[in-house]
């Protein structure tokens, strides 16, 4: 778990971590699109927050297409820094897809509170790296690099930027996905992401084998569940991002919850139910229920 040490900012923790020496534990990030997915974040002990492209589309009844602007996920941004001090990696997406759109992403994100902003190589417009009705396609290199460079020249030094390219996505070869990041390395990435929606986790396995970890790798092992964070770790991964298992353990929760209501007529059911009280600790932590 990520230590506090004073007057330490997120993102200075966040940077710390990931670059520990060979052998810690990595960084486990969570998708919270609300302070509710935060607080049970926080209880479990995650390290980190990921504001995922998909889960703050879909909150908002949108595809996960291009479609969110700026000002959408600075406003989820807001709501996680202001409940508590767990470090926050923003999904951006391709960032709108120009440089002048990357840098309006990196302003209203870094003064939002982001320790950490992931921009992909998904050409405008993007789709879910697991879309089945839609296709992903990839930007020309140089507009990513450039983006990359308007966002540091934004955000300063300190806020990190993880550069991911959607090449195995798109079924390019294992060789383009590891110069493609390392382009972006060179434009001034702190941390690479090359996706994977191998269900075997063995291209997840080959990418860190392969990647020189020049910077550190982050993985988003949504296609391959079955890697532990230890697997993934010892692999050579200092950042795994969960991003989207909280939504899906609250639709099937709410969904079972709900069945049950139809089943039974009431919602009266304290074991399958949080409290009262810890709804209104989200918004106020020293909250009581008198229920
Ligand atoms: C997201 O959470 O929006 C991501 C991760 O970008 S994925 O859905 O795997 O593309
Ligand atoms: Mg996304």
């Amino acid at each position: 778990m990520l230590t506090f040490t004073g007057s330490e900012t997120p993102a200075t923790r966040l940077r710390t971590a990931l670059n520990a020496p060979t052998g810690s534990p990595p960084v486990r990030a969570v998708g919270t699109s609300s302070v509710l997915a935060a607080s049970v974040a926080m209880e479990a002990g995650f390290d980190a927050l990921w504001v995922s492209g998909l889960e703050v589309s879909a909150s908002r009844g949108l595809p996960d297409a291009n479609v969110l602007g700026s000002r959408d996920l600075a406003d989820v941004v807001l709501a996680l820094t202001g409940f508590c001090d767990l470090p926050v990696v923003v999904d951006v997406d391709n960032a709108g897809g120009s440089t002048l759109t990357a840098r309006r992403y990196a302003n209203e994100l870094a003064r939002a509170g982001a320790a950490a902003l992931c921009l992909e190589d998904s050409a405008y417009p993007k789709c879910n790296s697991f879309s089945g009705h839609r296709e992903q396609r990839i930007a020309d290199l140089e507009l990513v690099c450039a983006q990359l460079m308007e966002m540091r020249s934004v955000v300063g030094p300190e806020t990190m930027i993880i550069g991911r390219t959607e090449s195995l996505i798109v079924q390019l070869d294992l060789s383009v996905a590891l110069d493609r990041a390392a382009r972006m390395v060179d434009a001034g990435a702190d941390a690479v992401l090359i996706h994977s929606k191998d269900p075997a986790g063995r291209e997840a396995l080959q990418v860190a084998a392969r990647w020189d970890h020049r910077v550190p790798l982050v993985t988003v092992p949504t296609a391959f569940p079955h890697m532990s964070w230890h697997m993934l770790g010892d692999a050579g991964y200092r950042l795994c991002i969960y991003a989207n298992q909280l939504s899906r353990a609250a639709i099937s929760g709410m969904r079972r919850v709900a069945e049950r209501f139809v089943e039974t007529g009431v919602f009266d059911d304290g074991e399958r139910l949080a409290s009262v009280q810890d709804v209104l600790r989200c918004g106020e932590p020293e909250a009581t229920a008198s229920l």
